[in-house]
């Protein structure tokens, strides 16, 4: 049983060492209508090396827009489109970022975010998000540049995951 406490106390130690904080938007409610994701948003820490993780049904979608799109809820001119039920967002760099759903009317029904991405200062992790180990995104996306880096921090939160599963296993 020692070992357990063990590998618990390792991974509670070693994950926010990463800075890394997986949000997932919405919350319980996930991507979806009659959610008010400003007042989500306003309750989280956004910084570059965290993901946002879209988790919805396949009425919905994910569209990255321009603010001025977000502001009118126009998704015609969509910089990148995802679905298929779970998509995780990288945020790679400093800045504001805005998201809707593509289905007509959902943005009027509250399917819109807008996030501000800090930079990723040590220390700076907010402990709101969820931390939770996701399986691998399903969307279609081509990798972005920063893919290496969020590789590295995949590996090395298996490599924890691993070493759990090893003492646990040796109980
Ligand atoms: C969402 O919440 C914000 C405050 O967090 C508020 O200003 C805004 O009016 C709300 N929007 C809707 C559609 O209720
Ligand atoms: C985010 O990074 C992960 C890990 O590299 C990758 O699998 C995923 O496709 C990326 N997501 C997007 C939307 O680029
Ligand atoms: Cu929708």
């Amino acid at each position: 049983m020692a070992l357990i406490r063990v590998a618990i106390l390792f991974l509670m130690v070693a994950t926010p060492a990463v800075h890394a904080v997986q949000h997932t938007v919405g919350g319980n409610s996930g991507w979806n209508t009659n959610v008010n994701y400003t007042s989500w948003a306003s309750g989280q820490t956004f910084a570059v090396g965290d993901t946002l993780v879209f988790t919805y049904s396949s009425n919905h979608g994910v569209d990255v827009i321009n603010q001025n799109d977000y502001n009118n809820c126009n998704a015609g001119n969509a910089l990148q489109s995802y679905t298929g039920g779970n998509t995780n967002i990288n945020l790679t760099q400093v800045g504001s970022m805005y998201f809707l759903c593509p289905t007509p009317n959902h943005c009027q029904e509250g399917m819109k975010l807008a996030v501000n991405v800090q930079s990723g200062s040590p220390g700076a992790s907010s402990p709101s998000g969820s931390t939770t180990p996701s399986p691998p995104s399903t969307t279609k996306s081509p990798p972005t540049g920063a893919a290496g880096i969020f590789g590295s921090i995949n590996h090395l939160m298996l490599g924890f995951s691993l070493v759990l599963a090893a003492l646990v296993g040796h109980i």
